[in-house]
């Protein structure tokens, strides 16, 4: 039997010493001149990244946005990519998903059996039956979006239901969903007051916390509020702060300098808090 995703989560946090995850975000227009000379500048991309920065993290997650945007190439390229990430590394696929239940049922295929993502992050606006075929399996989570990183998410997030955030709702929502252990909480970065809130009602789940880097969010309340009560369960991602640090041919080797940085300075935290 596979193992559940909260052991290979913590497995990996500590083989690597790391709570980082590379946010393969790759915008075909910023991919260095040089890899147009290959059928798949993208996946090239990505291949460099990763065997660049595959021993300094726990995870790496693919915003399926950016290969959906390129055309028909994007499953292959999505593919190839998760094939070049070793099996012990946890993939996140983000595409906000979540639907009537038939429709996301068809969209858990993809990500949960077809990419075979260990984890997609999902959209609890329409419920639990658009979150429900992304927990089938106990060695696959789901991060329920729960407070985001964007200034818009005051637009609904904070309205006040029934005496608290509306964001406080899901919490609790997903807290029931939670009877395989395999529901994840995505916290934004730049809320800190938030990610206390929500460590406290959820001690043991897994949170997968963006917004560090280019969004500006602050990296020692997120190491100090987003783990659990061991330094573990964060999954800190960092997208363009990463794989953005050079234009040139050597984007790959400045990669791993910004990761071996954002790394040490998250274990320090960790160090100092816990
Ligand atoms: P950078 O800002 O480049 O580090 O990338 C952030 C990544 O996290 C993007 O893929 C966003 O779509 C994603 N994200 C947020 O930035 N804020 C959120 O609240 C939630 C997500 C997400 O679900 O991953």
């Amino acid at each position: 039997m596979k193992q559940s995703f909260i052991s290979k989560l913590k497995k990996i946090q500590r083989k690597t010493n790391s709570l980082l995850c590379i946010g393969l975000d790759t915008d075909v227009l910023k991919v260095p001149e040089f890899l147009f000379k290959y059928e798949d500048p993208q996946y090239e991309f990505n291949r460099r990244i990763i065997d660049a920065t595959k021993d300094l993290v726990c995870a790496y997650k693919i915003n399926t946005a950016f290969y959906e945007a390129v055309g028909e190439h994007c499953w292959y390229t999505v593919h190839h990519t998760l094939a070049r990430i070793p099996e012990e590394i946890i993939t996140i696929g983000d595409g906000k998903r979540g639907d009537i239940g038939n429709s996301a049922e068809k969209q858990a295929h993809q990500f949960c059996f077809d990419w075979e993502f260990a984890a997609t992050t999902v959209n609890p606006y329409m419920g639990k039956e658009a979150v429900e075929p992304f927990l089938q399996r106990r060695d696959q989570c789901a991060f329920v979006l729960a407070v985001t990183s964007n200034k818009s998410a005051k637009d609904f997030q904070y309205l006040n239901v029934k005496g608290k955030p509306l964001y406080e709702h899901v919490v609790a929502q997903a807290k029931k969903w939670n009877t395989k252990k395999n529901v994840g909480l995505v916290v934004g970065a730049t809320k800190p007051e938030e990610l206390k809130r929500i460590r406290k009602i959820v001690p043991d789940m897994p949170l997968l916390i963006p917004g560090i880097g280019a969004q500006k969010g602050d990296l020692e309340s997120t190491v100090r509020y987003g783990c659990d009560k061991h330094g573990e369960l964060a999954i800190i991602n960092i997208g363009r702060g990463i794989i953005y640090s050079s234009e040139g041919d050597n984007f790959a080797e400045r990669a791993r300098e910004a990761a071996i940085k954002y790394r040490d300075q998250i274990n320090a935290y960790r160090e100092q808090y816990f």
